[in-house]
């Protein structure tokens, strides 16, 4: 039997982009896009197989892998960073539940793989700030960062006790031209090339030196592709590898921007996202994915904000 992909999430941010690129290279009938919400029409994703599916929903899960006979599940449904500080409890249940209805498929033997994302808010501010270590201390001061933390935990646990092949990375924060982000503290530095490109003034909600972790989203699909492919021998994390591409503030990105775009204004007004911020790395330190898989980033500061606004 063939590999069956299923994307819990597809519409999102990652989702919309993975199935594409899934689907590219495995054929549109082998990749099950899926999501809570139905898909609009005229949606790219229409291309293959689309199913509306509540990941908190065990029975309609199953039935979903049943009747294509998944191999392999993507689980990207989840609450970010900025929208779980709004409603941490329901952040929790999805983000935790979700998890283990996946976990508990491959712990029964009814899918074969995983791929489950964490992120650099598994850090906090006791953690080392500049190329924040695979492995030092992690006190998350967020609801998300708390629950990724946790959901690295019991990946690991799955994988030692019953043997389930999960395979995690910790994406920064990500930026694609695709579609727009769903509720994150990094979503700023996809907002300003979309203001940019209206020609209009762009008011950040972090402060112009606040300096995160970040990642083009064709790096962060390639990453994704490149660890699930990865011999299982060679994996030494089965937590969720560091992965490390570039970090900037909103004061460089708007520099890099305003050089093609001379017009282009900004204005700084923090709100309550500056705080999640300032809880998480500077940079990162990716050392054991770049020899465990070979990881490697491709796109650097200036080539990401003329692909950004080439393509907007
Ligand atoms: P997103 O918010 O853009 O997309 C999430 C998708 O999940 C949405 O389409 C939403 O409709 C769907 N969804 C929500 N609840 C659901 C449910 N109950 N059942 C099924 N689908 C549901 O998020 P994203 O940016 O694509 O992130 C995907 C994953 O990657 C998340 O786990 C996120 O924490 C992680 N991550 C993302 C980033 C980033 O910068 N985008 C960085 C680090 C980690
Ligand atoms: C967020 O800002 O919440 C995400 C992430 C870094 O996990 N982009």
């Amino acid at each position: 039997m063939g590999k069956k992909v299923l994307v819990i999430g597809a519409s999102g941010q990652i989702g919309s982009e993975l199935v594409l690129t899934l689907r590219s290279r495995i054929g549109n009938m082998n990749v099950i896009a899926s999501d809570l919400k139905p898909l609009p029409s005229g949606s790219n994703l229409n291309e293959g197989p689309f199913e509306v599916l509540d990941v908190l929903d065990n029975q309609a899960l199953l039935n979903v892998v049943n009747k294509y006979n998944v191999t392999e599940v993507y689980l990207l449904a989840a609450l970010l960073s900025a929208t779980a500080e709004e409603n941490p409890m329901f952040a929790w249940k999805l983000n935790m539940e979700g998890l283990f209805n996946v976990l508990n498929l491959a712990k029964d033997k009814i899918i074969q793989k995983i791929f489950w994302p964490s992120s650099i808010a598994v850090f906090g501010p006791t953690s080392p700030k500049n190329n924040t270590p695979q492995h030092t201390i992690m006190e998350p001061t967020t609801v998300y960062g708390i629950s990724k933390l946790v959901g690295e935990r019991w990946c690991e646990y799955y994988y030692n006790k019953y043997n389930v092949d999960v395979r995690s990375i910790r994406y920064p924060g990500l930026i694609s031209y695709g579609s727009l982000p769903g509720g994150g503290t990094t979503d700023y530095a996809v907002d300003v090339f979309h203001k940019a490109k209206a020609n209009e003034k762009f008011t950040c909600f972090l402060s112009k030196d606040t300096t995160l972790p970040m990642m083009y989203m064709d790096d962060a699909i390639r990453a994704t592709i490149d660890l699930m492919n990865a011999e299982s021998s060679s994996l030494s994390v089965r937590s969720s590898y560091n992965i490390a591409a570039l970090s900037f503030s909103p004061e460089q990105i708007y520099n890099e921007i305003h050089h093609i775009l001379p017009s282009f204004e900004i204005e700084y007004k923090p709100d309550f996202r500056q705080a999640i911020a300032d809880s998480w790395p500077s940079s990162i330190d990716d050392e054991i994915a770049r020899k465990d898989w070979g990881w490697c980033a491709d796109y650097n500061l200036k080539e990401l904000c003329e692909t950004m606004i080439k393509n907007i």
